[in-house]
């Protein structure tokens, strides 16, 4: 594995999956294998889950860390070639980018969507002027379109509590008072059609998210229907895709409540926190046996880690092809 940017990178999923849990079981086994190797954590947006557990896998497989807060710790990169940079962006990705190559063996990357203008989100520009001009494997922190570290995790936590080979895995949307990327959703959409589940994902009209992502899930707009037989239940609030970026709904009926968890088979609660209490979800959900939200977090350090070994592992084989 060279980048790990979205589930097109993963040869194998199930395979992936195993790792991890092997990982979880032995955290310290290939402790050696990122020795003298330097990863470089650079976070345009807010994060706590992704930040720390990426750290603690690097460290987990000896790499040394360095994390950077762009824009508020550096200069404002600016991302548009050939643009006069008379305005307040100090520095251009392509020396920023280069340089940060210079220092590090692999660089991770937070960018969220601006929200405002779909084509030039739906095209990556950020992370695919890191990919460019860093000339390192590139690791997703969650890109404009895309979140594929936290939808492995999602993906080995159902397959560490699901009680069924095919279980029901409901995506549901829910209200929020921002609007939110469409990458959790997205990503979470495009590694449930890869997998052995039955996925629905249900929205109020007007959410659909772009075709390439829901693929052939069932799509339904009732915000109790999708519920029933569910073994999993997994919430999200996005904002419109068609209206790009847009809030259109923000009825009650779709936060989710002990009511709604009772039409299931006694589903888990999965989500991806940060999570607003009684927006989304309801504090009896969040605190019941019904949840794992912690679990799952915890979860993040395992996909991290056997991502991360993938990549040092391919990194190895270019540096040292006779080795192998
Ligand atoms: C972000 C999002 O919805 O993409 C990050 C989630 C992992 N959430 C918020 O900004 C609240
Ligand atoms: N789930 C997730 O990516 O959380 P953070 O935004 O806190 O990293």
């Amino acid at each position: 594995m060279h980048h790990f940017t979205s589930i097109h990178d993963a040869y194998n999923i199930p395979q992936l999956v195993n790792e991890a849990l092997l990982m979880k079981r032995a955290p310290y086994s290939d402790c050696f294998i990122g020795k003298n190797k330097t990863i470089g954590l650079l976070f345009f947006n807010s994060s706590l889950r992704t930040r720390l557990s990426t750290q603690k896998a690097a460290q987990n497989l000896g790499m040394n860390v360095m994390v950077m807060n762009v824009g508020a710790d550096s200069w404002q990169l600016e991302m548009n070639e050939g643009v006069i940079m008379n305005s307040d962006k100090a520095e251009h990705v392509s020396e920023a980018a280069a340089v940060i190559g210079q220092y590090c063996d692999i660089v991770g990357l937070r960018s969220f969507p601006s929200l405002v203008n779909r084509e030039d989100d739906y095209s990556e520009l950020v992370l695919n002027q890191f990919m460019k001009y860093t000339g390192r494997p590139i690791l997703s922190l969650e890109s404009a379109t895309r979140h594929p570290l936290q939808s492995l995790t999602d993906l080995i936590t159902i397959q560490e509590y699901k009680k069924t080979a095919r279980p029901k895995v409901v995506l549901t949307w829910a209200p929020h008072i921002k609007a939110l990327p469409q990458c959790v959703p997205n990503s979470f959409a495009e590694w449930m059609n890869h997998s052995e589940v039955d996925f629905t994902i249900a929205h109020p009209k007007g959410y659909e998210l772009a075709p390439e992502f829901s693929g052939n899930a069932q799509i339904c707009y009732d915000p109790k229907e999708a519920f029933e037989g569910a073994d999993f239940i997994y919430a999200k609030n996005w904002s419109s895709y068609q209206e790009y970026g847009k809030i259109l709904n923000s009825d009650p009926a779709w936060m989710v409540t002990m009511d709604k968890m009772k039409l299931t088979n006694d589903a888990k609660f999965m989500h991806c926190l940060p999570v607003r209490r009684n927006v989304v979800v309801e504090d009896a959900v969040l605190d019941s046996n019904h949840s794992i939200v912690i679990q799952q977090a915890g979860n993040r350090v395992w996909a991290a880690q056997t991502v991360l070994k993938e990549m040092l592992l391919s990194l190895a084989k270019k540096e040292s092809p006779y080795l192998f």
